[in-house]
């Protein structure tokens, strides 16, 4: 039986020496120690000896279960160690490598045109209003004054949605104008930008999609004269202190007196140049008082109420702004076009 818990010790303490991983190990544990294992299966052999050989059998067995434990232990405490540092070195972080670059987005250039607008109506006291894109022609139109057979009411014009050319994609802003009109208290000061839609064949100054700000004040006492001062004062925040505007008469159905407003251009400084087609004058918005029929749709009290309105289209100011000389460009969205501004 010496001989055998020696070869045992011997063989034992060669393999766990020379396993590769916690795995082998274990299986090593269970094939020496295990309740199957070598070891058991000499200790269960005990009964056979004389009682003078079974003490010092004893002794010699528990000598070499203590030393195949400690060995086990002490392989198992190395190839953790050893785990561990292959670990580190592949986890290893260099702090001292450059960063990769993050590519920021960036607002739209329609959207950094019409913000500016925005916060030059805000400062002025004007609320900010969103609304619906699909409207009915009543908002569209009726209420503002184009009745049935007025041409901008056009099939050829306008995406209707029915048959009876009762629902169709907001031709302009000014529904929701009339929303406010029919919804809000007195005073009202508001703008309303949006997408609006028109059947424009695509060109370089033409899309069936573009967008636009409407202004518009209702209170006692409004006259053309506040017209003039708040769109100058948008001039000169827009295109500098002194810039100089002319009101020319035009025509709207939904406003009267009406006109449109010119901005002396900023090339030439009005003698007449090709950003300016000779003219000097560069055509920014439309604009007027509010029909009377338009405020009395809405119930408002005309002996007592005025007021006035514009409109303005974001595309062509934008375009100004950063020199775009194609609408298209605006809308393809190609990135490479977008990062310039
Ligand atoms: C243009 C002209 C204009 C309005 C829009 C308006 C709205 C209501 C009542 C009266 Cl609810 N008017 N809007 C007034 C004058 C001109 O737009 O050339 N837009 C690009």
């Amino acid at each position: 039986m010496r001989e055998t818990l020696e070869a045992l010790r011997q063989s034992a303490v060669g393999a766990i020496s020379a396993s590769g991983s916690l795995e082998a190990l274990d299986a090593l544990r269970v094939k020496y120690l295990g309740k199957k294992g070598e070891l058991t299966a000499i200790l269960k052999m005990m009964g056979k000896l004389s009682p003078e050989e079974r003490p010092v059998m004893s002794q010699l067995a528990n000598e070499v279960r203590a030393q195949v434990e400690r060995a086990l232990e002490e392989k198992k405490a190395a190839l953790e160690s050893q785990a561990l540092a292959a670990r580190l070195e592949a986890e290893a972080l260099d702090v001292t490598m450059p960063g990769r670059a993050v590519t920021l987005g960036h607002r739209h250039p329609m959207y950094i045109a019409l913000d500016e607008i925005k916060e030059i109506f805000i400062g002025m006291g004007f609320t900010v209003l969103d609304g619906p894109e699909v409207e009915l022609a009543e908002l569209n139109f009726d209420r503002l004054n184009a009745g049935e057979g007025h041409p901008s009411r056009d099939w050829s014009d306008t995406f209707y949605f029915d048959e009876d050319s009762r629902v169709m994609l907001r031709s302009q802003t000014s529904p929701m104008q009339v929303r406010a009109m029919d919804s809000m208290p007195l005073p009202i000061r508001i703008i309303a930008p949006g997408r609006v839609y028109r059947k424009d064949e695509v060109d370089a100054t033409h899309s069936p999609m573009f967008h636009q700000v409407e202004g518009m004040v209702i209170d006692k006492g409004v006259t053309m004269a506040d017209l003039k001062g708040t769109l100058n004062t948008l001039v000169e925040a827009l295109y500098g202190k002194g810039t100089k505007t002319r009101f020319r008469p035009h025509h709207f159905p939904f406003t009267e007196p009406s006109c449109e407003m010119d901005v002396q251009c900023h090339k030439c400084g009005g003698v007449g140049c090709p950003t300016c087609k000779g003219e000097g004058w560069i055509e920014l918005l439309g604009a007027g008082m509010i029909h009377p029929r338009v405020l009395e749709m809405a119930g408002i009290d005309t002996d007592v109420y005025s007021g006035w309105a514009f409109g303005i289209g974001l595309e062509r100011t934008a375009m100004r702004r950063f020199k775009i000389a194609d609408l298209r460009l605006i809308f393809e969205n190609d990135v490479r076009f977008l990062h310039q501004f």
